[in-house]
């Protein structure tokens, strides 16, 4: 055993490790207030949610309260590690601001009220505007945080229940992108990847994807493989200086929005130096020759002047993932929320496709998630999609949805995709949309363009009902407010970036009258009636169990079936990847080996568009390019970004995250530990830059784009001159607008543009103008950003991020004698 500071030391110990073998165990566990293992009752198995990972754990719990986690060594994802925010971020649960009883507005002001008065409410207002108006005036936004069983009664309601098509989630400002791109190449949703990939590589590249800080843990097991022997070589492409970035081979910095610029030099050289399996292009891809012939004029040399990145770097980079034998590439949000997302990320998946990198070991793709749940809310078709990656554009999927529903096709909106969330905002600021549920999400704080999206959802007309844990921004100016019994209160499931399932178990009663999201819509489909063609109730099912069960059917025999699962298997050991079938019980490492796709016309979850105007391809046209389901390569042009830097507005603003919190701060800001280490709102800008401003570190700048200004201390780091950063986390709950210390708005989305991708509809975070004035002088005390970051200083002086004796976590390295799967 040993004691780390998990703040000064986010990744752990290195238990190193070579091509091939098998990642060994470490044991992470974190107890409040010194207890000791033995002193815990019980533990209760679940898995991590402040990522994507999906990293198996076990909460302890004492007299009735969680006091802490342990990671699982037999789990397949994380063999026992947890991450800092895993460590710490539980401590949330029990804070004394969780909302414990619904409220609702009367003049004007929010109320405590009961249940029954609530939820009568919301059912009045959606049946009266349902008899109004249709299904139209009524929208759902929901999220990447709840559990599958959740969305799979949420979007059965929404679709066949109200038959509303106004169904999304801030999946689409999340992952959204990921979703497209497995689409446009692959004809359907699906990593094709295994995090044992990590294991065999022997070259990962990472493409706008800061994975040190934002899947801990999947980056322990890349930093186990360097410290091991023949470790693999590593490919960074992200303007700032990310630890991904120090430990690369090679490091792209490009400038932001250019990355199908980027893609093409790499797909060029490719090509140009005949790094292409042309047996397994033959035999399992279209599109070769219409992608030669559009990337023949182009060349590295144009994509290193657009990007401006140095060329031999660009030509280095090129080698590493043409020749490498076994490659790993990850994607994420410098992709999805940038210029020309989906494009960007299809020249990735073409990259593998050429090259005959998939389905082996060693040979994946990830097209990461960003938040625990988000693949759960695509397959259950709670956001843009239809249950069971079912094509909404052909009239047989949308039947068997129906089947399998047992209510009349016509009833299941499909004359048009889900309606996106930003195209919801246009509804809602037309008057047509009236009544807006949303689950779990945040939007005062993570849309874009802030002051457009309070304005839009302050108004009078807009009946907005908010359910949370907390009384965020966007739960202050409600309706009516839902109190939620969150992770560790109540049971489910979950699937994270590799298709792995995991079960998570109730440890704890939640507090006060708050309920499961589970209970909350079964109640609303009991009140609202929804019956199927029997007069049968439409919602079935009863509790997470019976939903799950419903759920196995609904996914039987598409891409992500589960009919193979349940929860007796998912408990005990390690979390299982779907599909799980009576043919693969123990669930299917890798998709897509030997070349098999689920492309074909009659089976994709959708027949692919235009990379760069995102109009949908017709299923003749699909029909034509691909009739035997193959995978597909597509060529993208690039488009430089629509707001380029000015005389006005000089700099180019990106924003992102860091290690210790999440999104907006609802739990992370609750844990002491994570909130000390990155307590307040900074900007990051290069020391070039700095200097040419005459800026120091910690002076008070103000950061303009055509939009909004916000105020944060300066971070001199080693980001790509000419770009500044900003972290989104920072809102109001905890510092009212108007009332910051330094007098000026802090949210980094008072800035950002309103303006999506043309394919996933992913709203672009990553690219804005910007300028940078100096409001106050500093008296040389640095920003409060962590150091041990991508925000480290780039010069001595500022004093280490640590978390002292509060953080202290132990490990065991011993080896594990239980089996591992
Ligand atoms: N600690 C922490 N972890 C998290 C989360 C969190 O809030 N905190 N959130 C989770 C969620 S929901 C998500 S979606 C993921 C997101 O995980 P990431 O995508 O890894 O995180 P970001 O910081 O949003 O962006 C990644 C990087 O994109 C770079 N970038 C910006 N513009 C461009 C560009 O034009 N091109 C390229 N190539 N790169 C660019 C930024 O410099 C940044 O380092 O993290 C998940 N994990
Ligand atoms: N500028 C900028 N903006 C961004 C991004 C960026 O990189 N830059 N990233 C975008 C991305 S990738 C994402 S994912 C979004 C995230 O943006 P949000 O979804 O708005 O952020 P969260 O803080 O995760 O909000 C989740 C809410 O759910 C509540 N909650 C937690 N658990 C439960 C539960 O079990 N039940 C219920 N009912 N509620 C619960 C939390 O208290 C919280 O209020 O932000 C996006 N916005
Ligand atoms: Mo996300």
């Amino acid at each position: 055993m040993t004691r780390v500071d998990r703040i000064a030391a986010p990744w752990g110990s290195r238990t190193p490790y070579g091509p091939g073998e098998r990642w060994p165990v470490r044991t992470d566990t974190f107890l409040a207030d010194g207890l000791a293992p033995e002193d815990v009752d019980r533990w209760v198995q679940s898995a991590t949610i402040l990522h994507s990972n999906g990293d198996g754990l076990d909460i302890a719990v004492k007299d009735g309260s969680i006091v802490g986690v342990r990671g699982r060594a037999q789990d397949r994802v994380n063999h026992g590690r947890l991450g800092p925010k895993d460590l710490y971020g539980w401590q949330a649960n029990a804070s004394p601001e969780r909302l414990t009883r619904p409220l609702v507005r009367r003049r004007g002001e929010l109320v405590e009220t009961d249940w029954d008065t609530a939820m009568d409410l919301v059912v009045r207002r959606s049946q009266e505007l349902l008899e109004e108006q249709g299904p139209s005036a009524l929208g759902f936004y929901t999220t990447g945080q709840l559990f599958l069983e959740e969305y799979y009664t949420l979007g059965m309601m929404a679709h066949g229940g109200i038959g509303t098509n106004h169904v999304d989630g801030n999946t689409r400002l999340c992952t959204a992108t990921a979703a497209a791109a497995l689409k446009e190449s692959f004809g359907c949703d699906g990593q094709p990847g295994s995090y044992t990939d990590i294991d065999h590589a022997d070259a990962i590249a990472l493409y706008g994807h800061n994975m040190a800080e934002t899947q801990t843990v999947l980056w322990t097991r890349v930093l186990d493989r360097l410290a091991g022997p023949h470790p693999p070589r590593i490919v960074c492409v992200d303007p700032r200086l990310t630890e991904v970035a120090r430990h690369a081979d090679v490091h792209l910095a490009p400038r932001p929005g250019t990355n199908v610029a980027l893609m093409n030099g790499l797909l060029s050289e490719i090509l140009a130096n005949g790094w292409v399996d042309e047996a397994y292009v033959a035999a399992h891809a279209v599109g070769i020759d219409e992608l030669r012939e559009q990337l023949a004029p182009w060349s590295a040399e144009m994509s290193a002047r657009i990007c401006d990145v140095p060329i031999e770097a660009l030509r280095e980079a090129a080698r590493i993932v043409g020749t490498a034998e076994r490659l790993v590439s990850t994607v994420l949000q410098g992709f999805y929320q940038s210029n020309q997302a989906t494009a960007a990320a299809v020249q990735v998946n073409n990259v593998h496709i050429l090259r005959g990198q998939l389905g082996a070991p060693g040979r994946g793709i990830l097209q990461m998630n960003g938040q625990p749940t988000a693949q759960n809310t695509r397959e259950a078709g709670a956001d843009g999609d239809l249950a069971g990656f079912r094509n909404w554009s052909n009239d047989a999927q949308v039947a068997d949805l129906a089947r399998v529903w047992n209510i009349d096709p016509m009833q299941i909106p499909h004359y048009s995709p889900p309606t996106h969330v930003m195209q919801q905002l246009r509804y809602i600021e037309d008057g047509s949309l009236r009544f807006w549920w949303v689950q779990a999400t945040n939007p005062l704080v993570s849309l874009p363009e802030l002051q457009r999206v309070r304005s839009i959802l302050s108004q009078q007309r807009l009946f907005l009902v908010v359910q949370d844990i907390f009384l965020t921004e966007t739960a202050q100016i409600a309706d009516v407010v839902l109190p939620a019994a969150t992770w560790g209160e109540k049971e489910g499931t979950f699937t994270n970036v590799d298709r792995t399932v995991h079960y998570s178990g109730k440890a704890v009663e939640p507090p006060g009258e708050a309920r499961p999201d589970l209970d909350i819509f079964l109640d609303y489909a009991r009140r609202m009636g929804f019956r199927d063609k029997d007069g049968d109730p439409l919602v079935h099912w009863h509790d997470p169990r019976s939903a799950f069960e419903a759920w196995k059917e609904c996914s039987r025999g598409r891409p992500c079936d589960y009919s193979g699962l349940s929860y007796e298997k998912l408990q005990g050991g390690s979390g299982v990847q779907w599909p799980c079938t009576d043919d693969a019980p123990e669930g299917t490492e890798r998709i897509y080996a030997d070349g098999a796709f689920w492309s074909s016309p009659d089976y994709c979850e959708s027949y692919g568009r235009d990379l760069v105007t995102g109009a949908p391809l017709s299923e003749t046209e699909y029909r034509a390019l691909n009739p035997d389901g193959k995978a597909v390569l597509k060529y993208a042009r690039y488009v430089p970004p629509h707001e380029l830097p000015s005389e006005e507005y000089p700099l180019q603003l990106t924003t992102g995250r860091t290690l210790y919190h999440f999104h907006t701060r609802t739990k992370t800001a609750r844990a002491p530990q994570l909130q000390a280490a990155a307590p307040e709102v900074w900007v990051e800008m290069s020391e070039q830059d700095a200097g040419a401003h005459g800026f120091q570190e910690g002076d008070l700048l103000e950061v303009a784009s055509p939009r909004a200004a916000v105020r944060a201390r300066l971070r001199i780091s080693g980001i790509r001159p000419g770009v500044v950063f900003l972290p989104f986390h920072y809102g109001y709950w905890d510092t009212p607008a108007g009332h910051e210390p330094d007098g000026g708005a802090r949210a980094a989305n008072e800035l950002t543009i309103t303006e999506w991708d043309a394919c996933s509809k992913q709203p672009i975070f990553k690219t804005a103008a910007a300028r940078v004035t100096l409001v106050r002088r500093g008296d040389g005390t640095p920003s409060a950003a962590p150091t041990t970051t991508a925000s480290r200083p780039s010069r001595g002086g500022v004093p280490a991020t640590r978390g002292g004796e509060s953080a202290m976590a132990e490990e065991d390295v011993r080896a594990h004698a239980g089996g591992l799967a």
